[in-house]
């Protein structure tokens, strides 16, 4: 196949509701969408996860948008690949910079999987046409606020609720959902907040039957969230501390986590992402997919990516009504009064993807090829 042409473009999408983390809220998304064509002149989109500033990660919108357009659409326009597996490597000489690769890796794959009139999770190996999902709650003005969402969500079916903790923002307040919700399956995200010298925190926790605390320490750490796992019973699930297949490894192996959120963009893409569900399966941890705010497009390859046979948790994927007025695939996402969403079976990631509309929002564009 060959990559002959790219396109990079930056959509602004208003939130419906805020999002707000320990790191920060969100209430518009700067997402940068790219899409390749081949000789046939067949198309793939690819959606880049960076936000809008350098606090989830390194990474952010500007930093990946110079990246992709100054780095990597050079590195791949007018390029033969035998797979879309291959993609990483004609972009290899940029270090890191994950999500700025991810954006046009993924794209590839929705182009291969297109050219082969095949559905994207099948594919990549997907083993089954419906997930399961959870939601991911952030930090609300009152805990009222909070128990309002967590009843609306519970009654759509989600199989899960996730939510957003940081101190001052945690045990009071689990306390409060536990009330009201005893037998929920339940989590809290932390995206790094804390520090060992709040074990007792997590201690205090465990009395909630958490199902897992993600990502309690800092976001670069592995070694101390070993220290912190040999001390609580509540498994800890690793979230940004997980870029490569070997931090993976190194994590199951010292005890650091007994669950893995894998996101397409923190790993680099698709081809990342399977070999990190098969180290992971190979050792017996568990992984779910991960969310960033994705507009259709991200939220459709993460669809994909959860059919894959390690994916064994509910994730953080959920409906395109949660976060959008109007969202720029069609048919928007949507999930089943059991909390699932059925996989589609169009060729590559299955949902049209809505020109005009991403034309109306488009703010910035560049091409190469
Ligand atoms: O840590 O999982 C996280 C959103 C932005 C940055 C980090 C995270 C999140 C979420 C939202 O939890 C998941 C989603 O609904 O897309
Ligand atoms: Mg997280």
């Amino acid at each position: 196949m060959k990559i002959v042409r790219l396109e990079l473009r930056e959509i602004r999408l208003p939130l419906v509701h805020f999002f707000e983390t320990s790191f920060g809220r969100t209430t518009e998304r700067r997402i940068l969408l790219v899409r390749v064509e081949d000789e046939t002149g067949a198309e793939g989109w690819g959606e880049c996860t960076a936000g809008e500033g350098p606090f989830y990660c390194e990474e952010w919108t500007e930093t990946a948008w110079n990246t992709i357009a100054g780095y990597l659409m050079p590195m791949v326009a007018g390029r033969e690949v035998e797979s879309a597996s291959e993609v990483n490597s004609l972009m290899k000489a940029v270090r890191g910079n994950r999500m700025a690769k991810a954006a046009v890796e993924t794209a590839c794959w929705d182009l291969e999987a297109k050219r082969a009139g095949v559905p994207l999770w099948k594919h990549l190996g997907g083993v089954r046409g419906e997930i399961a999902c959870g939601v991911s709650i952030g930090i609300q003005e009152t805990v009222d606020a909070l128990l309002e969402k967590i009843q609306r969500e519970t009654d759509a079916g989600y199989q899960r609720i996730k939510i957003k903790i940081k101190p001052g923002w945690d045990t009071a307040v689990l306390e409060k959902v536990r009330e009201n919700f005893p037998d929920i399956q339940l989590m809290g995200d932390a995206n790094s907040a804390y520090t060992l010298a709040d074990t007792e925190i997590f201690r205090e926790m465990e009395k909630f039957n958490l199902m897992m605390i993600e990502q309690p320490l800092a976001y670069d750490d592995i070694f101390d969230h070993a220290k912190l796992q040999q001390q609580i019973k509540t498994p800890i699930c690793l979230d940004e501390s997980i870029r490569t297949p070997s931090d993976a490894e190194h994590a199951i192996e010292i005890g650091a986590c007994r669950i893995i959120n894998v996101k397409l963009g923190r790993v680099g893409g698709h081809a990342e992402a399977k070999r990190v569900e098969r180290v992971t399966r190979e050792r017996g941890v568990p992984v779910w997919c991960g969310g960033m705010l994705e507009s259709g497009v991200g939220r459709a390859h993460n669809i994909a990516m959860s059919t894959l046979e390690n994916f064994r948790l509910p994730g953080d994927v959920s409906a395109s009504a949660r976060y959008w007025e109007e969202d720029v695939v069609d048919p928007p996402v949507t999930v089943t009064p059991l909390g699932t969403i059925k996989v589609p079976d169009a060729p590559g990631i299955g949902f049209a993807v809505k020109i005009a509309r991403i034309d109306e929002l488009t703010v910035r564009r560049e091409s190469k090829g």
